[in-house]
C-alpha cells in the first residue's frame, strides 16, 4: 500500500495537515471547476457550431455577476483558509508548552549536533548527552528545543512531526514538540546551506520513558571506565558519577554473560 502522507508523529501533525488538506481541496474545486467551464466553451463554440461566442467586457451589471459572486465565494474560503491557518500557526509557533525536557540543536555545515539532557532531565549539567546527527526523544514528553546555526542559514526540519524551522546564525530559536509514536525517523536539513546540504540528514529515535532510560544508560556506559562488577577492581571516579547519575542500586558494570559450559 502507499502511504498518502508521510507518518505522523507528533501533537500538531494532523493540524498541520489539515491546514494543507483544505488548500488543496478548496483549490482543487476552483481548479476542476474552471477547466470544466474552459472546456464546455471550447465544445460549445467550436468553429463548426452555428453559435458564437459573445464578446463581453463586462461594463453591464447582468454580465458583472459572473465575475462577482465567484469573487464572494473564493474571499469567504479565503477566509478559511486564512482562520485554519493562522489558527495553527499560533498553535504550533507561538504558544510554548511548558517544558518537561529541553533540547539543544546546532546546525553546521553539515552535521546537527544534538545536546541532550541527562537522567536528570536539566540541560547544560554533567550528565548531559552530546550526540552528532542522531536525536533521542521520549515519547509524550513536552520538548523544547534550543535551535542555534554555526555558521549559515539551516533548517531543522522533522518530516513526521511536520516541524520545520530555520537555524540563524548569531540568534536561538526556541520552539517545542511533543512526540506521539516510537521508533527512528528521518530529520533533514530543508534550506540550502552549502555544497553538503544534501548530506546533512540525521535520525530522529523516539522511545517510551523505559527505553529512553536503557540510551541514557548505555550511552555512558560506553563513556564511563565501569568496574563496579568486579570485585578484584577498586571502584573510581567514573564510578562514582555512574551512581550520581543513576542511582546508588544501578550497576555501572553489567554482568557478563553466562556462556555456559
Ligand atoms: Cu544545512
Amino acid at each position: 500500500m502507499i502511504n498518502w502522507f508521510v507518518e505522523r508523529g507528533s501533537t500538531y501533525a494532523e493540524q498541520i495537515d489539515n491546514v494543507i488538506l483544505i488548500i488543496a481541496l478548496i483549490t482543487g474545486f476552483w481548479f476542476f471547476l474552471t477547466m470544466g467551464v474552459f472546456y464546455y466553451f471550447l465544445y460549445k463554440f467550436q468553429a463548426k457550431n452555428v453559435d458564437r461566442a459573445m464578446y463581453i467586457q463586462g461594463t453591464e451589471k447582468k454580465y458583472k455577476r459572473f465575475i462577482t459572486w465567484p469573487h464572494f465565494v473564493i474571499i469567504a474560503m479565503d477566509v478559511v483558509i486564512i482562520v485554519v491557518a493562522v489558527r495553527a500557526w499560533v498553535h504550533v509557533k507561538q504558544h510554548l508548552p511548558k517544558a518537561e525536557a529541553t533540547v539543544r540543536i546546532i546546525g553546521q555545515q553539515w552535521a546537527w549536533t544534538f545536546v541532550h539532557p541527562g537522567p536528570d532531565r536539566k540541560l547544560d549539567t554533567e550528565d548531559d548527552i552530546t550526540t552528532i546527527d542522531h536525536l533521542h526523544v521520549e515519547v509524550d514528553k513536552a520538548y523544547h528545543y534550543k535551535l542555534l546555526a554555526k555558521d549559515v542559514i539551516h533548517s531543522f526540519s522533522v518530516p513526521i512531526f511536520r516541524l520545520k524551522q530555520d537555524a540563524i546564525p548569531g540568534r536561538t530559536i526556541t520552539g517545542w514538540f511533543e512526540a506521539t509514536i516510537t521508533g527512528s525517523y528521518d530529520v533533514q536539513c530543508a534550506e540550502m546551506c552549502g555544497i553538503g546540504h544534501g548530506l546533512m540528514a540525521a535520525r530522529i529515535h523516539l522511545r517510551k520513558a523505559k527505553e529512553h532510560r536503557a540510551w541514557q544508560k548505555k550511552w555512558w556506559r560506553s563513556r564511563l571506565n565501569c568496574n563496579d562488577g568486579d570485585p578484584k577492581k577498586k571502584a573510581n571516579a567514573d564510578v562514582a558519577r555512574w551512581h550520581k547519575m543513576f542511582g546508588p542500586a544501578e550497576k555501572c558494570q553489567l554482568a557478563p554473560l553466562a556462556l555456559g559450559k
